[in-house]
């Protein structure tokens, strides 16, 4: 059956059969296996109405669970803009017809500091616990490659978004690319790249992040922006490498941590400046500097832009940064005055404290200077009032957040994980127990040897500190006690040097204590000692499995074996509930609510919840009926209460 629904797909036919037309077309394989997907799809909706939703860190029900209200653009003689087609004009136009060397130089010639939105990807990451599902997005793309057109990149992909797609919104990350790629035609993507681990939080066989790249590329990644955690140039290169070879933007990045202004502190404007040399030798078309926990204030800004666009006149410049102590618009202002090519906002209903700063706010400060972003400011709004509503769908993934936090540059916290660390504390009642982990990651940071946090050094941190306040341990006591206290396993990883060398070495007699006999000490790479990994032959065991491996879900699986097999545990039992709009996903109908769900192109499902039933004392089971296109359906549900 397969072979026959491949031969007869129109796609097929036509001979347009690009080289992701069979991960782009998994109705080939649920014709396979014939599945009764509305049967799966009723069997979770009768699982949310009899349980309620189960996603993890859900907190309630959203806010709204109205219709969403989509936005009008206007052109500038006051003519509706078509939404209905993608925007073709936009700086991807040279990437394509150029490549990234040439897309590189216009980027540098261009006149104004151009803006990268990052609501796709780092503002729900930091804002909604990565939450965002791929239709909420897909509902908006179009409009955003006409209100974005001149945008520099939409960051939509990686970082954390890759495992939380799979491990708590059940859908493929690679379709949500695909997806976005054709709607989104004009404006580069650019991704999050963890250097020499991929999307996951320890190193790889330098083949599975090649692997893994050219598949990010393939399916429509344009710009990859790689880091490393420690700013380890040699766990950089890995990345680096695996994107020119898959011919992709290389935007090699340094992770700016601490305060340059401060003699006291580690990293000063001169390890910064020895930092891009090294990556300027490495190769890179754009040089990222990414600040995680919004630290980098409009001085330091200044002068350490200031001083890198003197060194390297023609190198494109790119700042990250995040809002969290609300110097975010300031400090990237500056950046911009200083000569930094692009810099990254958000959407403003997405923006500020832990997120990025404000598109608005950005725009409002650089217009009309020579540093205007020359975006469509009536068009951005219009596109926010889309994000305004989505927030309050999500607000169940709210973290609690209720303003700047000063203390940014004391902890130094990342933004993802501040607001992680929020909401755990929120918990619990903020208040004592939150100051004391605050004041117990700069105890567990200064321990570690004052490293750079970002993922995943900066769990490494959270994870010592939060060790100290549930043992109530003091620095010293951590340092005496090591021989004999159980370490959290990314500290002992850390130590070990599985996450790359520190910048001034580890800490000592920490790690040799902490260690003990049972760790290696490495002074490599961890990559350099790790064996190639036999994709043909996962592929080959992923197929015997599951009847189809595409080179995506080997990928997948490489980076996360585990999440990627209970993922498709998951659709086995549930389908694939992308398909499924969001207020139904997180909580149930109304009784009576008609509602439709496109399960496939032009397969529209027309569904009404009836009742739920009694619960049965024998099998702890309940009934619950629904109507789907006009015909009573019933499924049993177990009753997890
Ligand atoms: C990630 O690695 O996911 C990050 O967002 C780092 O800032
Ligand atoms: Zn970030």
């Amino acid at each position: 059956p397969f072979l026959a629904s491949l031969l007869t797909h129109e796609t097929f036919i036509s001979g347009n059969c690009w080289t992701t037309f069979i991960d782009d077309t998994p109705s080939l394989f649920s014709l396979m296996k014939s599945q009764n997907r509305a049967q799966k799809l009723l069997a979770y909706l009768g699982d949310v109405a009899v349980n309620g939703s189960s996603i993890k860190g859900q907190v309630g029900e959203p806010k709204f669970k109205g219709d969403i209200i989509f936005p009008t653009l206007y052109d500038a003689a006051g003519k509706e803009v078509d939404v209905s087609v993608p925007c073709q004009t936009g700086w991807r136009n040279i990437l394509v017809k150029e490549g990234p060397e040439a897309f590189a130089k216009a980027i540098r010639k261009n006149k104004g500091t151009l803006l990268m939105d990052t609501t796709w990807r780092d503002a729900h990451q930091s804002l909604l616990a990565t939450r965002v599902r791929t239709t909420d997005l897909v509902a908006i793309a179009k409009h955003t490659s006409h209100a974005y057109s001149n945008a520099y990149a939409l960051e939509c992909w990686g970082g954390a978004t890759f495992d939380v797609a799979y491990r708590f919104l059940y859908e493929d990350p690679w379709d949500r690319l695909r997806k976005l790629r054709k709607l989104v035609p004009n404006i580069p993507f650019q991704m999050l790249l963890r250097g020499a681990n991929g999307v996951a939080y320890s190193s790889l066989p330098d083949n599975a992040i090649d692997h893994f790249v050219e598949q990010a590329k393939k399916n429509g990644v344009d710009i990859f922006r790689v880091f490393d955690a420690l700013n380890d140039v040699e766990q950089l290169a890995v990345g680096v490498r695996a994107v020119k070879k898959a011919g992709g933007v290389v935007e090699a990045t340094i992770c700016y941590s601490g305060d340059m202004l401060n003699p006291k502190k580690k990293y000063n404007l001169q390890y910064y400046l020895d930092l891009v040399d090294k990556v300027v030798e490495m190769g890179t078309h754009i040089l990222g500097i990414k600040d995680m926990a919004g630290v980098l204030r409009p001085k330091a800004a200044t002068m350490l832009i200031g001083a890198i666009r003197a060194k390297y006149p023609d190198l494109p410049i790119h700042v990250h940064t995040h809002d969290s102590a609300g110097t975010g618009v300031a400090s990237m202002t500056a950046c911009a005055h200083a000569g930094a090519d692009a810099v990254d906002t958000a959407t403003d209903s997405l923006s500020g404290m832990t997120s990025q700063p404000s598109v608005g706010a950005v725009l409002a400060s650089l217009e009309g200077t020579d540093c205007d972003p020359e975006l469509n400011i009536e068009h951005v709004r219009a596109i926010d009032t889309y994000w305004a509503q989505l927030r309050l769908v999500y607000s169940c993934f709210e973290a609690g957040l209720t303003g700047p936090d000063p203390e940014v540059y004391i902890h130094e916290i990342p933004g993802g994980q501040l607001t992680n660390l929020i909401f755990q504390a929120s918990q619990l009642g903020l208040g004592k127990q939150w100051q004391e982990t605050k004041k117990a990651y700069t105890q567990a940071n200064a321990l570690l040897g004052d490293i750079v946090k970002v993922t995943p050094t900066s769990k490494v941190v959270g994870d010592l500190a939060q060790f100290m306040v549930s043992n109530k341990l003091t620095p010293e006591e951590v340092i005496e006690k090591a021989e004999t206290l159980d370490f959290p396993g990314s500290v002992l990883d850390f130590l070990e040097g599985l996450m790359g060398q520190p910048f001034g070495g580890f800490p000592e007699p920490l790690r040799t204590r902490a260690l003990r006999d049972t760790r290696r000490k490495l002074s490599e790479r961890p990559g350099k000692s790790l064996p190639p990994l036999d994709l043909a032959k996962i592929k080959a065991e992923l197929e015997e499995k599951y009847g189809f491996a595409s080179e995506c879900d080997v990928a997948a699986y490489v980076m996360y074996p585990k999440v990627f097999q209970d993922y498709k545990d998951f659709c086995s039992k549930y389908g694939d509930l992308s398909v499924l709009p969001t207020k139904y996903f997180l909580a149930r109908p109304e009784i009576g609510e008609e509602f439709g769900v496109e399960i496939e192109k032009g397969k529209i499902l027309i569904l009404k919840l009836l009742a739920v039933g009694p619960l049965s004392e024998q099998t702890g089971q309940r009934e619950v009926f629904f109507e789907m296109n006009g015909e009573v359906r019933q499924v049993t549900v177990t009753d997890v209460h």
